[in-house]
């Protein structure tokens, strides 16, 4: 058409072509049920914690070329982007959550060629990689804080945070700390510093000094680094605890309420939102990137503001509600079926269809999962409540993510003593609170048993060989599970009925049907104790998914006399008289999914 305009132009035909689309209004995206369709909302996220995936040379410590060589075994399972937990340059006060370099790969780890092999490797087949992004805080030995620490006039003394304490003569070093702020690891948030006499805030243990984001310079650094990542291909970011980097102005003490939970201040400082907005314009938006926030402290009321596609800041964010039901501050609580589905439909109620939610029930900061949320009083029950849940949160509305050995049903760890412990926040707290005799050493092991992070950091369970087959070595970094007897992925990969084997059918039939993505949700029986029955529906695509939460079996009538109709994954064996009836027989944790 456009020829027959110009015949004898080539230029000027040429610059037409290349004007008319930017001048053509941008195509609005063909939204599929009232939704923006994205990679990342269609994709399963698999979380890797490198220092206990797979060592590759012996030395007892996780490292990318171990991660490499365990791509086809992901790519086989059917997620689609890896979460790495940090890689990069770090003394591992915090197990790289302290970041001494952001443009080196951490030694233990391997080198950035390392890395780039990793990546490449990824990308051949088809999956993409998201690494951790840990700048609300840095390293102390990282030189813009071993910098300012020198001196108040040094230049990067305002790329932290530091304040004069207050004299008190009875004090160690003569004053109090600037507030009252505790840390997230036990103790005050505030160090003193004796080479200029200051004090410098830590949110999180001694040796992470939060960063000062209301420097300008502290700003343009990080979206330096992150520009760094991206432009060798990354495709995005997981970001620690990003809602704390606008702190209040003037840092007064916490009130007595703000006490009880100081995150909910923390989290929504006055400049938190603008300072995303700038992130999303000068490092993210020009390339084609996920990010998913840690928003503690962040109520999913407020989540929007951070979310919603409007305002160009987080794709997504973490939400600690489900997770954190087992949780009173850090002791164990029960909690029940009715209180699961409550969260699920908050969220329904809460995020429209601008703001996109993730569904995860573990980290590397929480308990095992099929541990915490599942049955392992037998083994039967681990496998049948593991694939459970799975099936859960690969139905639930929300980009699932899974953490490393979840898809094997692996479990919390037999801790013994407090030696058995390697993290920094067990380690502060036992010192804080079993030392000073507030708590005594048995009620503390027997929570920190239930919910410790180390429960999810021990290795890899590859084999039932030595050391589960996580290490050639002599050692692991930490004590693999025993139970790798039982528990292990060359088991669980040449085995149709294990956690492995249904997970990945699980995840194929999410790829394989837009209403598990994109469907509206609809909780069925939000009371019942002991049945989650949903719907996900897409214009003719309609799913009921019917989960006996419990280890007693059930018939279950299935409400507003839905029938259930051709069953499409079940967790065990079900008889052909039980499709498109509305009566189902389930056994213990016995789940479904059905059309209907
Ligand atoms: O976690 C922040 C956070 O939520 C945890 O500290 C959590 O409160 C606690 O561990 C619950 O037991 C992020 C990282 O995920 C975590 O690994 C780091 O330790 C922390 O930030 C500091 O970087
Ligand atoms: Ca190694």
């Amino acid at each position: 058409m456009i020829l027959k305009l110009f015949p004898k132009r080539p230029i000027l035909l040429l610059a037409v072509s290349l004007l008319l689309p930017a001048l053509a209004p941008a195509q609005s995206p063909t939204l599929v049920n009232g939704y923006e369709p994205k990679w990342w909302k269609e994709a399963v996220v698999y979380q890797v914690y490198p220092r206990s995936f797979q060592d590759s040379n012996g030395d007892g410590i996780g490292d990318l070329p171990g991660i490499t060589s365990r791509l086809d075994y992901l790519q086989k399972l059917g997620i689609n982007v890896i979460w790495l937990s940090p890689h990069y340059d770090s003394p591992n006060a915090d197990n790289g959550y302290d970041i001494r370099d952001y443009r080196k790969v951490m030694a233990e780890f391997g080198t950035m060629a390392d890395f780039d092999r990793l990546l490449a490797g990824i990308k051949q087949r088809h999956m993409r990689l998201i690494i951790d992004l840990v700048v609300n805080h840095t390293s102390d030995e990282h030189h813009w804080f071993a910098e300012s620490r020198t001196a108040k006039d040094n230049p990067y003394r305002d790329y932290y945070i530091w304040r004069e304490g207050k004299p008190n003569p009875a004090a160690p070093n003569g004053f109090d700390p600037p507030n009252n702020y505790p840390s997230f690891f036990s103790g005050s948030a505030w160090q003193f510093d004796p080479a200029t006499k200051q004090f410098y805030l830590h949110l999180f243990a001694v040796k992470q000094p939060d960063l000062n984001w209301d420097n300008p310079k502290v700003r343009e650094d990080v979206f330096s680094l992150m520009r760094f990542w991206l432009d060798k291909g990354v495709d995005g970011f997981r970001m620690d605890v990003i809602p704390l980097i606008s702190k209040q102005p003037g840092l007064p003490d916490l009130t007595p309420e703000q006490m009880k939970n100081p995150s909910a201040l923390w989290a929504n400082g006055p400049h938190r939102d603008e300072y995303l907005q700038q992130m999303n314009r000068e490092a993210l938006s020009p390339y084609d990137t996920m990010t998913v926030g840690e928003a503690i402290g962040i109520d999913l009321a407020k989540e929007p503001n951070i979310i919603d596609d409007r305002r160009h800041e987080l794709n997504m964010v973490f939400n600690f509600d489900a997770v954190r039901l087992n949780r009173d501050g850090r002791m164990w609580k029960d909690f029940t079926l009715p209180e699961i589905k409550a969260v699920y439909s908050a969220h329904a109620a809460a995020l429209d269809k601008h703001s996109w939610d993730t569904v995860f029930l573990s980290n590397h900061d929480n308990p095992r999962l099929v541990s915490s949320f599942g049955d392992t009083s037998t083994n039967e029950f681990r496998i049948r409540s593991a694939k459970l849940i799975e099936t859960m949160l690969l139905t639930l509305r929300g980009t699932p993510f899974i953490y490393q050995g979840d898809e094997l049903g692996m479990t919390n760890y037999p801790f013994k003593t407090i030696e058995d412990f390697d993290d920094i926040e067990a380690k502060n707290a036992w010192k804080a609170d079993v030392l000073t005799g507030k708590i005594t050493a048995e009620a503390y092991l027997a929570n920190l048993r239930r919910t410790g992070r180390d429960n999810s950091r021990t290795p890899m369970q590859w084999t039932n060989g030595p050391n589960c087959g996580f290490t050639a070595g002599a050692k692991a970094w930490l004590q693999p599970n025993p139970n790798c007897e039982t528990i292990n992925a060359a088991e669980e990969t040449a085995n149709h009925d294990s956690v492995y084997s249904y997970t990945q059918r699980a995840i194929a039939l999410r790829h394989a049907h837009q209403a598990l993505v994109y469907g509206d949700y609809t909780d069925l029986d939000p009371t019942h104790p002991q049945i989650y029955a949903y719907t996900r529906t897409l214009g003719n695509e309609r799913f009921l998914i019917v989960l006996n939460y419990s280890s007693n079996p059930t018939t279950y009538t299935v409400p507003g006399g839905l029938k259930a109709g051709k069953l499409l994954l079940g967790n065990l064996p079900v008889l052909l008289k039980e499709e498109n009836v509305g009566n189902l027989k389930l056994r213990p944790w016995e789940s479904r999914i059905y059309t209907y």
